[in-house]
């Protein structure tokens, strides 16, 4: 029996089992609104089998998207637009989930395959950026943000309320906090970043607050059956593993204080002297840790597109949820190879009624 097809209920959803689509940014929206491509991309791969899809980070306001062609949850034809998508990843099987975010100091930037880079300053196309301190990322990422004020902390809060009810509107079930990799949440929590020394810096306490309070404040709008989960960098690979991988761990357990149901767990990307050491798999013995001492359900993602292993992660209590990305690209059926390579015999989540029909009718001509 493999570990990987079982079910997984989460509040009052039930995945269909324990493969799930990670965010992963299209960066080819207008003006936020979704179009033609992603009304492709997103049920094809639902299609696939994967019992959850997470729509790409989300912008909850202007500013915060990472390039001029993120999607967005600012306003109502942003939403109206995203409906559409949600309901065609549920008619797929799967359940229609959404990460929202704000990029922070890695806001304003030029997509991967334009450049990469920040937005030159003399070019309309890009903006001012906020953190909670005025230091820049740096190498292609050089602009320096403004320090936010305890104001634009509030509003921030209050655009990623709002974008959450845009989101449950938009028929969106399951809801991803974006809190990693250097963006606005991590930057608040990372000491790479934050070196503010108001409530919201310095301490462990003060440096959780932004991350705790926009939790608190989304948990109040977002539904208590279903899942309100966040991405987070629990560790940065600078050296100071242990310490930080402490902190993250009593994070995770006040992020499950507050209502949070399921921990993605990731890497910080807050500094440029991280030294990432991928392979496959290679958050997962991390996860567990997280898993295990903060007592939450966790995903992972990153190289994980190997079936035995994502089933062993499953299987061996690493992980609740094993985020498939770039597997999916490659091959939006993966769910099904998995399947088979796992040696499944019928995955009836695989054929709907209309094709078991087909391909059972003439099986032998
Ligand atoms: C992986 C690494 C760094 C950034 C995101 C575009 O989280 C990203 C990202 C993914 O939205």
């Amino acid at each position: 029996m493999t570990a990987l097809f079982e079910p997984f209920k989460l509040k009052d959803l039930t995945l269909r089992n324990r493969i799930a689509v990670p965010p992963m940014c299209q960066y080819m929206a207008t003006d936020g609104v979704v179009n033609d491509w992603h009304r492709v991309h997103y049920p094809a791969i639902a299609r696939g089998g994967a019992g959850l899809v997470i729509v790409e980070a989300t912008a909850v306001s202007p500013e915060g998207r990472i390039t001029p062609n993120c999607t967005g949850l600012w306003n109502n034809a942003q939403a109206e637009a995203l409906a559409p998508i949600a309901a065609s990843i549920k008619a797929a099987g799967a359940v229609p989930g959404i990460q929202i975010g704000h990029a922070g100091r890695k806001a304003s930037a030029n997509r991967p395959w334009e450049g990469d880079d920040h937005i030159a300053a003399d070019d309309a196309r890009g903006w001012p950026t906020i953190s909670p301190s005025a230091t820049a990322f740096g190498a292609n990422l050089p602009k320096v943000p403004r320090a936010m004020t305890v104001e634009d902390i509030a509003r921030v809060r209050a655009d990623f309320v709002a974008a959450a009810r845009r989101a449950l509107e938009a028929g969106f079930e399951w809801l991803e906090l974006h809190f990693a990799h250097g963006y606005l949440g991590q930057s608040f929590f990372s000491v790479h970043a934050n070196e503010r020394d108001d409530a919201y810096g310095g301490s462990f306490d003060n440096r959780s607050r932004f991350l705790l309070e926009t939790l608190r404040a989304v948990r109040k709008v977002w539904p208590e059956h279903l899942p309100l989960t966040a991405r987070f960098g629990v560790i940065e690979y600078d050296g100071r593993d242990e310490e930080t991988l402490a902190e993250s761990i009593e994070l995770a357990r006040n992020f499950k204080r507050e209502g949070l149901d399921l921990l993605s767990v990731s890497v910080g990307f807050s500094t440029l002297e991280a030294r990432v050491p991928w392979g496959p798999a290679f958050l997962a013995p991390i996860a567990e840790r997280v898993r295990r001492e903060a007592d939450l359900p966790v995903a992972a993602a990153w190289g994980i597109d190997n079936p035995a292993i994502a089933d062993a992660t499953v299987r061996e209590g690493q992980l609740d949820l094993v985020m498939v990305g770039r597997a999916h690209l490659a091959n939006p059926h993966w769910p099904l190879q998995a399947a088979r390579a796992l040696g499944v015999e019928r995955p009836t989540w695989v054929l709907p009624a209309p094709y078991a029909h087909w391909l059972e009718r003439y099986a032998g001509a």
